[in-house]
């Protein structure tokens, strides 16, 4: 009796493990930006067709992201086809950015904080 425990135990932890890694690399999990106060931690990330960003805030500071870039310290409005609706990622709100259904280089970056850049390039 005292096997058969430790054997339907075995069984239990690997097939625990197995899921685990079964989720690990199903893909978007893995696609995720944190970002402090007044940046993105990274500023770049590359991912797969069709998949999403999920952006973490860290701050209890409020981020609205859009598609643009800073330069010098300057924002710059841009429309490049095929980069998702933009985001108002309040203080420690996670949310998800995307799909990104078109393949390229895509620049988001926070309307408010100068320089708060993230260059996502799809695969
Ligand atoms: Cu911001």
């Amino acid at each position: 009796m005292k096997k058969l425990c430790v054997i339907l135990l075995l069984c239990s932890l690997f097939s625990i493990l197995i899921v685990a890694c079964g989720e690990q690399s199903s893909g978007d999990s893995t696609n995720t930006v944190h970002t402090n106060d007044i940046i993105f931690l990274q500023d770049q990330i590359t991912i797969k067709k069709g998949e999403s960003i999920t952006v973490i805030n860290d701050a209890a500071t409020l981020h609205v992201i859009a598609n643009g870039t800073w330069k010098d310290g300057i924002q710059e409005t841009l429309k490049e086809p095929g980069a998702p609706a933009g985001l108002t990622l309040q203080g420690n709100e996670t949310k998800v950015i995307g799909p990104f259904n078109t393949s390229g280089v895509f620049h988001l970056y926070c309307t408010i904080h100068p320089n708060m850049n993230l260059t996502v390039t799809v695969q």
